[in-house]
């Protein structure tokens, strides 16, 4: 059987943490006088920690320390892990599963693609760290989404080329990195956002057996 490279972002994808970075990146903007909307807010998803913060304090139009912007950042991921830490298998997003057993029981290489440091954590905290083949985060890449480094290398953990990768996105950055990258870019989530993408599903329920079976037997 044909193999393709499976790469899942995770925020937004595999769980939906992407409303409690919102909470946690909210409050944090409230401490120092900054509010920004759920529209701005897509513009942080699949963006680095350094990077979303770099992004409220133009939009607040805010100049830091340095001192301060590290001590702003460890305050966001404090209260963003309390959000966490309640976290169970309940919290997978709808047909996830479904997917990655599908891929597993087609030989299907399966990587992890996430901005995030505390990707690991979260997938142990869902139980699926053991549906993965490799895992590539935040704390593995030194270029954030929309470059393609996070995916280039999950591909190069799978053994498989880039053009014969799917990445499954729900950011803009992530759908942006995924089609520099020279892969087949599936969003997940509202396809006016998404527009960049190959495909674009509102969530996995959308995608059958099929599809997947297409992807997997695609020039
Ligand atoms: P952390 P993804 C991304 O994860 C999130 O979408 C983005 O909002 C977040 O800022 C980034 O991870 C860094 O996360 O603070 O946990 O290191 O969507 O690429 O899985
Ligand atoms: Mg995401």
């Amino acid at each position: 059987m044909n193999k393709k490279g499976f790469i899942f972002d995770l925020d937004g994808v595999i769980v939906d943490t992407a409303k409690y970075h919102f909470l946690a990146w909210r409050k944090l903007a409230n401490t120092i006088g900054v509010d920004f909307t759920e529209v701005q807010n897509e513009q942080l998803k699949g963006v680095s920690r350094v990077r979303s913060l770099q992004k409220i304090l133009a939009w607040g139009k805010k100049s830091i320390s340095e001192e301060q912007f590290a001590q702003l950042m460890g305050m966001k991921n404090e209260d963003y892990l309390s959000y966490i830490d309640g976290m169970g298998q309940d919290e997978i997003l709808p047909d996830v599963s479904r997917i990655l057993d599908c891929l597993i029981e087609k030989n299907q290489p399966i990587s992890l693609g996430s901005a995030s440091k505390n990707a690991r954590i979260i997938l142990e905290k869902v139980a699926l760290r053991d549906k993965f083949d490799a895992i590539v985060d935040g704390n593995d890449v030194s270029n954030a989404k929309p470059d393609p480094e996070v995916f280039l290398m999950a591909a190069k953990s799978l053994n498989i080329a880039a053009d014969k990768c799917v990445v499954f996105e729900d950011s803009v950055a992530g759908v942006e990195a995924a089609n520099v990258a020279d892969m087949i870019s599936i969003g997940i989530g509202d396809a006016e956002i998404l527009h960049e993408a190959d495909y674009v599903f509102n969530d996995f329920t959308e995608i059958s057996t099929q599809f997947i079976e297409e992807l997997i037997n695609k020039k």
